[in-house]
């Protein structure tokens, strides 16, 4: 039988830091011994980060959506974090939850800049030298909605499942180069995710999770060190997981009035 991977011997750079499940990855990775370059735009909350572990830890100050910035960024690394070995693009958002005849254009410019642009990205500024090392992992953060429809989804869905085509067809690209690629993709998980898809209505957000235990960004992170502490020989392509209590609906069906 071969042994998991040691996380003393990855280093992981993580979009999305600042909160919820990059956070919790960004704190569970620095805890198992790997080091960690943390990325958000919340300053104040990557000092805290770094306070937590010195010097196991970088933070950058990104938006995701600025590629020249996120090239700048990965060119600048101090040199224990330039050799990453683990890449987790995971800052995203949903904003919104209307139907789509009613949705905010500039919401879903949002969410296709950050979800689909800024992912890109990142991924973009950070695989070339993974492939020159001819090791490394790149870890997206998807989402049930990119397999299964609900209302007010629409493009926030069809975000994650653009993030699910690409984790695949990024497969096909890296196969063989000592690069892997696993999708994240999980249900009801309670982070800063719903404050900021009802801008900032706290009373709405706490609606989603009231009588339901929705997973944390700590039990997302559990997953993510799993994917990544695997066996070299081993590509974990995707790890779906929903709350136990989360379902699925019925397919709906409208009727002639009687
Ligand atoms: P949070 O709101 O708690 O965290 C989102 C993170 O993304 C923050 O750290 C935020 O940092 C960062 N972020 C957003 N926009 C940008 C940007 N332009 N540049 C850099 N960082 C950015 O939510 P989650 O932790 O839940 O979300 C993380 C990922 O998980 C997202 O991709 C989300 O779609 C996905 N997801 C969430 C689920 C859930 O139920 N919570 C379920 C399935 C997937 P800052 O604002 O400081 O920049
Ligand atoms: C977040 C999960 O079900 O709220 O991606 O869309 S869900």
């Amino acid at each position: 039988m071969t042994s998991m991977l040691d996380p003393k011997t990855l280093t992981l750079l993580v979009t999305g830091a600042t909160s919820g499940i990059g956070a919790a990855t960004a704190r569970r990775f620095a805890r198992a011994g790997a080091r960690v370059i943390a990325v958000g735009r919340r300053a104040e909350r990557l000092a805290d980060l770094q306070a937590e572990f010195g010097a196991r830890v970088h933070t950058a100050v990104l938006d995701t959506r600025d590629l020249a910035a996120t090239e700048r960024l990965v060119a600048e690394l101090p040199a224990p974090f330039r050799d990453f070995n683990v890449v987790f693009a995971n800052a995203g958002l949903a904003m919104g939850l209307e139907p789509a005849y009613a949705a905010k254009v500039e919401d879903w410019d949002t969410m296709v800049a950050t979800n689909i642009n800024g992912m890109l990205y990142t991924v973009r500024a950070t695989l070339p030298a993974m492939i020159a090392r001819g090791e490394g992992h790149v870890v997206l953060t998807g989402s049930i909605a990119g397999d299964y429809a609900y209302p007010g989804a629409n493009v926030y869905g069809a975000s994650k499942a653009f993030v699910k085509q690409f984790a695949l067809n990024l497969l096909a690209d890296v196969h063989g180069s000592g690069v892997r690629v696993t999708n994240i993709e999980p249900g009801l998980t309670e982070t800063e995710f719903s404050v900021v898809r009802f801008h900032g209505d706290q009373g709405k957000a706490d609606n989603v999770y009231a009588g339901a235990t929705p997973m944390s960004g700590d039990d997302i992170a559990e997953q993510v060190l799993f994917a990544c502490s695997q066996p070299r020989h081993v590509n974990i392509t995707r790890i779906q997981a929903m709350a136990a209590q989360q379902g699925f609906g019925p397919l709906a069906l409208k009727r002639r009035p009687a």
